[in-house]
């Protein structure tokens, strides 16, 4: 029986020294060391012996487990030992290299400005609701006050789609579908991409970025709605802005305005943005028409409020000083990693 054990080791010594790598090895070790190797194979030989022979055997078993452990240990290091010393003398393998530098993902400007823009107004009790951007003709146009054959649909051209229905050409929808979902007073603020088929120069982009803004309330005026305008462009820039005012058509509001901002990138003498005029129409404003509320399913002679729609694209632009929309969607990774 103990030249059964003495074979065993001697054939475990020879595989684990011949194993050229650490696979090799592992092989070995579950061939002779495993649950069912050849060790544990030498277990079930007890079963032949008498009860005065076990207690030998099974020391003799344990001592040469014990011996081929050791042995795979330390051919195991000696392995490690040569792959290392294999990989430092690579003569292409300079470990001193200062290593690949890791890629980094950030935040694109729209969305660093839209959550600066959602953070002041949640902060003033402002609501943000999400609506849906492939639109009904309804919400987009007829129930704002804009029927088929109004003028105000040219000045916003569409991308209709295959069901009837469009891509929204603006946030306004967002006013008919807050006013029925919430209950009055309420303020809201819903922030989002849309789309006109128009034509793209420095300061017009088929897709862009605008924030609607709606506050129903009772007696809500005009005043009202011109101070929460320069409060919130005082927050955006951080600083006084200089504003100024015009009348504004907009179907939707009576009445209405269009708030200007004096051109952040050229200071106001005229550039490329605000094509030479020193000002940029960022923010058409006004007092929701009663029609509107109307469709969100208010009483207008109970029910008043304001609106206003926020150029996004235009805005980062402002603070950021870029100088071109295009530069927004075009996914220029060189443009984008400056933010
Ligand atoms: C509207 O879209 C109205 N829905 C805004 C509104 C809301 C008025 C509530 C009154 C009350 P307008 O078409 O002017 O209006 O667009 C609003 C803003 O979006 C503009 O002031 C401008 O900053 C931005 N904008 C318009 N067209 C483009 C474009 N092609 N590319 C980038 N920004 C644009």
């Amino acid at each position: 029986m103990s030249e059964m054990i003495d074979e065993i080791v001697a054939e475990g010594m020879a595989a684990i020294a011949a194993a050229g790598d650490e696979r090799a090895l592992r092989d070995v070790e579950v061939e002779f060391l495993g649950k069912k190797g050849k060790v544990a194979g030498l277990m079930q030989e007890m079963r032949n012996l008498s009860a005065e022979e076990r207690p030998a055997f099974g020391k003799d078993v344990n001592i040469a487990k014990q011996t081929l452990e050791k042995l795979v240990v330390a051919a195991r290091r000696t392995l490690q030992t040569a792959t290392l010393l294999k990989e430092v003398s690579d003569p292409f393998d300079d470990p001193t290299l200062p290593g690949t530098a890791e890629l980094h993902g950030g935040l694109h400007p729209l969305t660093i400005v839209t959550e600066e823009v959602e953070e002041i107004f949640r902060s003033m009790g402002f609501i943000i609701p999400d609506y849906p951007e492939a639109e009904s003709e309804f919400f987009n146009f007829e129930a704002l006050n804009i029927p088929g054959d109004h003028p105000a649909r040219d000045t916003q051209d569409t991308f209709w789609l295959k069901d009837g229905n469009l891509l929204r050409t603006h946030t306004s929808p967002g006013q008919v579908r807050a006013m029925r979902e919430f209950k009055p007073p309420f303020k809201a603020i819903f922030p989002g991409k849309v789309y006109r088929y128009e034509a793209i120069d420095a300061s017009h982009e088929h897709t862009f970025h605008q924030v609607e803004g709606i506050l129903i309330d009772r007696d809500v005026s005009v005043a009202n709605l011109i101070h929460s305008m320069k409060v919130l462009l005082d927050e955006i820039f951080k600083r006084e802005s200089v504003i100024r005012l015009r009348p504004g058509y907009f179907p939707f509001v009576e009445p209405g305005f269009e708030l200007d901002i004096q051109c952040a990138v050229c200071g106001g003498s005229g550039c490329s943005v605000c094509k030479q005029s020193g000002w940029v129409e960022l923010l058409p404003c006004g007092l929701i028409h009663p029609n509107v509320i109307r469709h969100g399913g208010l009483d207008p002679a109970e029910w008043t409020g304001w609106a206003f729609g926020l150029g996004l694209s235009r805005l980062v632009m402002m603070k950021y000083q870029i100088n071109d929309i295009r530069h927004l969607m075009g996914g220029d990774l060189r443009f984008l990693e400056q933010f």
